[in-house]
């Protein structure tokens, strides 16, 4: 399993990026872990619908979204809002699609980020089709698709798989291997050693990476990505990580979980990692802490602002959000209701 940051942020390998990017990556996962709570906060006050939390695993998706270059496909699903806000999916677009608003689906025209998948894996297929027509195109850019461990065990793993070896479409497969898919433990889910161990059985590279550590993650992923920028292939990376919180605002993982293996994980904290990393290099005070947490509850507070200063969606916006054009089915409905 790449490594490179250890448990008290000191390298073991080789930092792929410097100290100011280190920075900057580091603010983004505390301003992702900022949404993260304020996603919990609100779903129990009543003002959003389910919520996945995302603790846990801010490495995993800051650390591969920072290797991408702007203008990338993201294909992700419900728990990926950090990687999603990256790649330029803003937080009050995210807050709406965890509230059911259709408008949640809509980031500004230049992201070319998906709407979260809530199906899950089947997005993984869209992920290699959009790859496959870049590829056509000639162009140079590349898909990402995020899923979890419980994913790889849908059918659609294997057809998107399988079709991206044998078209060495420029997809990164990036699994989360967050432990658990909902109540199953990932020794369940598959009798693999690995998951990353899959990709040889396709025809691509695949590896596992130390997902906590961002350094890590975001060195496979830059590797992936230049593999699929220069015409070799699809590339499955496992960034083995820890789901902290509980699969959703729904879930008791009191009831599946050992409150130990819940303790430990937190010792392995991917945004504690790097912060001491910056300490050690000299790279991180407490004033300057605390200008980043201010900041970032500032940034969340204000998008929580604009999400619910929106009018409520009409009939018509939720209908309108299905198809291209209405199909007659879907306006005999909206009709229906209108009248
Ligand atoms: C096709 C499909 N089957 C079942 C579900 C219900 N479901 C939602 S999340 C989930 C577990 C997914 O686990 P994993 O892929 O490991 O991702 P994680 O939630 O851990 O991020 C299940 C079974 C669903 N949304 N879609």
């Amino acid at each position: 399993m790449r490594n490179i940051l250890d448990l008290e942020g000191r390298l073991v390998g080789e930092a792929p990026i410097d100290i100011d990017t280190t920075r900057r990556l580091y603010r983004a996962m505390v301003e992702a872990r900022a949404y993260d709570k304020k996603g919990t906060t609100l779903q129990r006050q009543g003002r959003l619908a389910t919520y996945a939390p995302l603790l846990g695993q801010e490495a995993a998706q800051v650390g591969s979204a920072a290797a991408l270059d702007p203008n990338d496909w993201m294909v992700a699903t419900y728990r990926d809002a950090a990687a999603m806000w990256m790649q330029g999916y803003p937080w009050e677009v995210l807050f709406l699609s965890r509230s059911g608003d259709e408008r949640g689906g809509r980031p500004p025209v230049h992201v070319d980020v998906l709407p979260p998948s809530i199906t899950v894996g089947a997005h993984m297929i869209h992920a290699v089709g959009i790859a496959w027509a870049e590829k056509l195109l000639g162009t140079s850019r590349i898909a990402i698709t995020y899923f979890g461990d419980g994913a790889t065990s849908e059918g659609d793993f294997h057809e998107a798989m399988n079709f991206a070896g044998v078209f060495k479409t420029p997809t990164v497969f990036l699994c989360q291997n967050n432990g658990y898919a909902i109540s199953m433990p990932r020794e369940r889910q598959t009798a693999s050693a690995t998951i990353a161990q899959k990709a040889d059985a396709y025809g691509m590279a695949g590896e596992q990476v130390d997902g906590n550590d961002l350094f890590a993650v975001y060195a496979a992923t830059k590797e992936a990505a230049d593999r699929a920028r220069a015409g070799d292939g699809a590339t499955l990376i496992e960034a083995v990580t820890y789901r902290i919180g509980p699969h959703t605002t729904n879930d008791d993982p009191g009831r599946y979980r050992d409150p130990e293996e819940e303790r430990a994980a937190h010792d392995r904290d991917p945004v504690e990692r790097v912060r001491r990393y910056l300490e050690n290099e000299g790279a991180w005070d407490g004033d300057w802490e605390e200008t980043v947490q201010a900041k970032a509850a500032t940034t969340i507070e204000r998008a929580v602002e604009l999400a619910e200063s929106l009018d409520s969606p009409s009939p018509a916006d939720i209908y309108g959000a299905v198809y291209e054009e209405m199909s007659p089915d879907l306006r005999r409905q909206l009709e229906g209701i209108e009248s």
